[in-house]
């Protein structure tokens, strides 16, 4: 059938009948996208509030990095890591000067870049810090998010992420987020400690921001107990909290840190584990490594994906207009019975609902945001995450206020 034939609900039962039921989505169609605006297959406009889970934070189709992309793909797409190719000595320069690391090792998906870093992470503790042999073990935090592989899952504490898939990988210690006191009493109890893996806001969990000072504190306990500090900013990273980094709010700099998502502008699939000499030299030819990681393609239009960050000054956008946002949202929730508070920082957000037992509510909301022109998805049935491309303006951000405001009115 002819693409311009099929209505939105046709597209949607094509996805229904011969997609795997993984995923379930809002219901509307996209085909579209410039900047902070999606548009379906009916024309309709949208301010897109989820940018891909944080992936576009340079907003849809960027024209200087689609440009990199279109350039690049006419030219050389996959060479594999058997040869050099012309572009990825150029990034990997060009991304550790950025993030200010060593080196880098580069992946594609978020959960391949995590993997690399816990197999990183393991071989340095056996090589460098002398632990005996598989007796590693690395330190999360509850209500973790880090993909979905079947390590990864392994020390997942949401039910639905990891039953029926085990068995599980051991070699992970779950201690309670934002509770340095917890990550203190392991690294005194437990000598086999490597790492401590953990997001600097987690979001999956809905933003959750922990106090002030936490990261500093981890990191310190880490440097004391020789136990590598790893950070997962595959969504906080890349300007979305208001920082290039969120670590950079506590001047921590992780020894590991993994980044995916923005780091192509939602593009393409690029993700990139950076560390010291020290960490990284553990890995030797043969030991890692993926077809497509490091492909002439990533390598160039993250380069570019860059460049827009830094030109653009989407840090100090996302800072300035994540303020508005929250006070704005603070004072919806002061005369709201619905809504009930705000957290994120920068332009990573959520608006926590008090659903009163009705568990759709936030569902329900997300479906009116959609018919009133903008996108959203709740997470963990009551909080609704706000997160716009970074380069939003300060106008659209009000229209959005305007519409978010009128939306929960109707629900009060
Ligand atoms: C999905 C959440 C967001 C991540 C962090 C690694 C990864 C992610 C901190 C893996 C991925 C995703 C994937 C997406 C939903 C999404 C998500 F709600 F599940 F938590 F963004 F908030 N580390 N996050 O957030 O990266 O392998 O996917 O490239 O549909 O599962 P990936």
């Amino acid at each position: 059938m002819e693409n311009s034939k099929l209505t939105s609900t046709n597209l949607m039962e094509l996805e229904d009948k011969y997609g795997a039921h993984n995923y379930h989505p809002l219901p509307v169609v996209l085909e579209k996208g410039e900047g902070v605006f999606v548009w379906d297959v009916n024309g309709k406009k949208y301010y897109d509030f989820l940018s891909s889970y944080s992936a576009v934070n340079q907003g849809h189709c960027h024209p200087k990095i689609i440009h990199t992309l279109m350039e690049q793909a006419q030219k050389l797409t996959l060479t594999s890591r058997a040869f050099y190719n012309s572009q990825l000595g150029r990034y990997e320069e060009f991304v550790t000067r950025y993030f200010g690391y060593d080196k880098v090792l580069p992946m594609n998906t978020g959960a391949e870049a995590v993997e690399t870093a816990i197999k990183l992470c393991r071989k340095w503790s056996y090589e460098k810090k002398g632990l005996p042999d598989n007796s590693a073990q690395i330190v999360v935090c509850e209500n973790n998010f880090h993909g979905r592989t079947t390590t990864i899952i392994s020390f997942s504490v949401d039910p639905e992420a990891s039953n029926h898939y085990g068995p599980f990988t051991p070699g992970f210690i779950v201690i309670p987020y934002n509770d340095a006191d917890a990550l203190e009493k392991v690294l005194v109890e437990n000598k086999n400690v490597a790492g401590f893996l953990v997001e600097p806001i987690q979001g999956e969990a809905g933003a959750y921001v922990p106090a002030d000072g936490y990261l500093k504190k981890c990191f310190d306990l880490c440097q004391k107990h020789q136990v590598l500090f790893i950070a997962d900013e595959v969504q906080t990273g890349i300007a979305r909290t208001g920082k290039l980094l969120a670590c950079d709010y506590e001047e921590v700099k992780p020894d590991i840190l993994i980044l995916g998502k923005a780091l192509s502008g939602g593009v393409y699939p690029v993700s990139a584990v950076l560390s010291r000499n020290d960490i990284m030299e553990v890995i030797k030819p043969g030991q890692h490594g993926s077809t497509f990681g490091g492909n002439p393609i990533a390598a160039s239009v993250a380069i570019s994906a860059l460049e827009v960050v830094r030109d653009e000054n989407l840090a100090e956008n996302a800072m300035r207009l994540g303020k508005t946002f929250r006070a704005e949202m603070q004072s919806l929730c002061k005369e709201s019975k619905i809504a009930s508070f705000v957290r994120g920082k920068g332009l990573l957000n959520a608006l926590v609902i008090n659903d009163g037992g009705h568990k759709d509510l936030a569902w329900d909301i997300c479906v009116s945001l959609l018919e009133n022109g903008l996108l959203a998805k709740p997470t963990h049935s009551n909080i609704i995450r706000f997160a716009p491309p970074l380069v939003i303006t300060e106008q659209q951000l009000y229209e959005c206020i305007a519409i978010i405001k009128t939306t929960i009115r109707e629900f009060e």
